[in-house]
Formats: structure tokens, sequence, C-alpha cells
């Protein structure tokens, strides 16, 4: 029964539009997590039981979806979720957190949740977050450590990377806006602008850099894991705020992107310094840039790049965490339920309207549903190449995965992405 119930789901899929489909596939995962993991940060689907980031819960994944609930109208999930968050939910602990990775799930999550439902407890959650994160910006370039504890301030981690350093601007520039306290907006902006007067004589950033000294520690450029979101918060700032700076920034750092990282169909890595290129890797992270290009007005490369990621998904049915594009050989083989491919395959099909977008968003759902989902939620895959299972299931999978799938199926007006900005989390922000 275990193996076939995928294939039955499959085959009822020609009696339900595939927005319906993914908002039942969207419950399953929910309340397996209310089942199993309730009050915990995340679900571990096979085992059945939940795990925390940190030595306390910070409900991670009911926050993570909240915005995803809402959008499905998926009411009486959303309401539970919102009442765990409003009741349960403090930040008045003492543990050291992640600034980027609880910026974009927590913090988007709560602006962005607020902003549908006008729950001014979310708000007030949202403020005394950003904080109790600010002390992160203290050092002395004004780039944040990677490292805060939420009751002392104190920080750790003077190595970071572009995509933590620069991927805070859409949530603190947000809480600025909603906080009438400008100090969030300019805390963010000083670090993306920090960062970027570092960039090489060529334009490139490096994979690791030093925020106490502004010193690089690793010179390896490219678009994936470490740097991605830098280069998609340069064009939101720009958008979200009319930001004159962030345009510019922007403009300058795709065409050297353009120039020395792409190759031929796909983007690679090379030396900040020289251009000269270093390996010819690309994978699921990367797979976040055709829909960057898309929205920042370049839809002959995106579409062009976003071919090379179906090919990429294809190879082994499912899409591999890196692959060897010169061989297409696998270099990292598991498969964590990342959306970038699908957030791509949506933004594409917004500005084009090409119907060959949905009919991949069909093949990626259908795959999802074949290899990643079990009776309690769906899991990452160890290896895309055996299709062996793991045990989690991460918060973006519901805030990020099902919620592109919804909107790629969904007709136009169910939101619509001219008003509102994306944070890197899928949390949308009005404009
Ligand atoms: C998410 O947390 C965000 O999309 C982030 O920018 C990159 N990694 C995961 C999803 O893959």
């Amino acid at each position: 029964m275990k193996t076939i119930l995928p294939i039955i789901l499959l085959l009822l899929t020609g009696c339900v539009s595939s927005a319906e489909q993914v908002r039942r596939e969207t419950r399953h995962a929910w309340q397996s997590y209310e089942r199993h993991a309730l009050g915990y940060d995340e679900l571990r689907p096979v085992s059945r039981t939940g795990r925390n980031w940190y030595a306390e819960s910070l409900l991670i994944t009911p926050v993570d979806s909240l915005s995803t609930l809402h959008l499905l109208g998926l009411r009486e999930e959303a309401g539970r979720a919102q009442r765990l968050v409003v009741e349960k939910l403090s930040f008045d602990k003492d543990i050291e957190v992640k600034n980027f990775e609880i910026t974009i799930r927590l913090l988007g999550g709560l602006l962005s949740a607020f902003e549908m439902t006008g729950d001014r407890n979310l708000l007030h959650l949202a403020e005394d977050l950003g904080n109790r994160l600010l002390p992160a910006f203290e050092s002395p370039t004004g780039m944040p450590y990677m490292y805060v504890n939420l009751k002392t301030g104190k920080t750790r981690g003077a190595r970071s990377n572009p995509a933590e350093i620069g991927t805070l601007i859409v949530e603190f520039g947000t809480l600025s806006r909603h906080s009438r306290n400008p100090v969030f907006f300019e805390k963010a902006k000083k670090a993306l602008v920090e960062l970027y007067k570092r960039r090489s004589a060529i334009g490139l950033v490096g994979e690791e850099i030093d925020v106490e000294t502004g010193e690089w520690v690793n010179r390896t450029s490219h678009v994936g894991g470490a740097i991605d979101s830098y280069y998609e918060y340069l064009l939101k700032c720009a958008v979200l705020f009319d930001d004159s700076d962030c345009r510019q920034m922007w403009t300058e750092s795709v065409a050297a992107m353009n120039r020395h990282l792409a190759d031929g169909n796909w983007y690679g890595e090379a030396d900040m310094n020289s251009g000269a290129r270093t390996a010819t890797h690309f994978g699921a992270l990367h797979a976040f840039l055709p829909g960057v290009l898309a929205l920042g007005g370049d839809l002959e490369r995106a579409a062009r790049l976003q071919e090379s990621a179906l090919s990429m998904w294809t190879l082994h049915g499912i899409e591999p965490e890196v692959i060897d594009y010169s061989r297409m050989k696998v270099v990292h083989a598991g498969y964590p339920l990342r959306p970038e491919i699908i957030e791509s395959a949506y933004v594409l099909h917004h500005f084009t309207g090409d119907p060959k977008y949905v009919r991949m968003g069909r093949r990626f759902f259908e795959d999802l549903i074949r290899h990643c989902r079990t009776k309690d939620g769906y899991t990452v895959l160890r290896d895309v190449t055996t299709k062996e299972k793991g045990d989690l299931m991460p918060s973006y999978f519901l805030a990020e995965t099902m919620k592109y799938l919804y909107l790629l199926f969904s007709p136009p007006g169910t939101l619509d992405l001219n008003k509102v900005v994306f944070n890197t989390e899928a949390h949308p922000v009005n404009r």
C-alpha cells in the first residue's frame, strides 16, 4: 500500500485541478506536522518525530507555513498555526541563532502574515525579533556576524558569506516600514553596500569574507549557495523600495555575473579576481537565477537557464543538489525538497505566459509525489540516483515549494506578482 499510494494519487490527478491537488498535499504536509511534531521546529516524517534547531523551539515550521496556509485558503489550518504562534512563540530565549535563517524564515514569515491578516500580534513578535537581531550588525565593517544570542545579544561568527550578509534588507526594510523605525532598513542596507564595495575589479564577490577585517577568505565566485540570494536581494531591494543605490548595484553585479560566470547555457564557478573558470558546477540552489533574471527583465537568458535546470532535474527523474554540467554527472546526490526551480518556473510563467512552464511544474509536482511523499508528510531524498529517502521535512517545503507550485497552477489573479516581492523564503511582502 505504501508504494501504490503515490500512484493512486497520480491517477486521481485527472479529476482534480492541479492547484486543488497542491492544496490537498499542503494540507497533508501541514497536518502531518501537527500530528507528529506540533511545537517543534520541523517534522521528521519517516520516524514521525519532531526536531528543534536549537535547545528550544522557535516554531519554525508554523511561522514559515503561515503565509502559504493563508494564501491557499486553508483557513482552519492557518487559524490553528496562527494561534499557536501568537500564544506560544517567544524570542526571550538564551539561544544563539543564525541571523540569516531566522530573518528569512521567521521575520519574513511574521511580517508577511501580518500584512495578510492585519493581526498586530504578529507585528509585535516581528519587532521584538528584529530588535534582538540588531546586535549582529555591530561589527567593525557593519556587515553582520553569523550568529547572535536572542537574550544577551552576544555575537559570534566573523567569517560569513555574501548570502548571509546580503539577504536581510527585504525583511528589515519591511519591518522599518511597519514599525516606523528606520534603523532596521539602515543596518541591512549598510551591510549590503559594505559587501558590494568589496567586489573585485571585475565586479565579482567571493564565497567567504571576514566581517571584522573586511578581507575575503575564499575567492571562489558563483551563483550557488553562500552567494545566491545576495544577487536576489540587490534586485528585490531596488524593486521593493525603489532604491536607486540597489538598482545601480544590481545592474553592475548582474553584468559582471553574466560576463564571467555564464558558461554557455549554464553558470559556473570562477576566481573572483581573474575570472578564470574553477569548476563547472550547477545545482538546485543555483536554480533561483532564472526567476531573478526574469524579474530583472532578461527573459531570454532566464528561459535558456531554466531549460538547463530542467535537464538537471530530468537526469535522474528528480533534482540532485549539484551536478557537473560539463559531463552531466551528479556531484552531490541529495534532494532536500528545494523550491528554486519551481519558483523560477512560476516567475517565468508570469512574465511570458508560456504554458510550457505549467507543464514543467506539473512534472516537478508529480516527481515530488512519486519520490518524496510519505504517509506522514514529505521527506528529503538522500540520493536521487537510488531515490533513498531521508527523514526531514524542512520548513521551506511548506513556505516555498508548495506555495510556488500552487501559484504556478492558479489563475493569475490569485496573487499579483506586480504588487508584491517575495523574500527568499517565498513570503510575499507588499510593494
Ligand atoms: C531557503 O531557506 C531559501 O530559499 C534560501 O534562500 C535558500 N535555501 C532554502 C531553500 O532551498
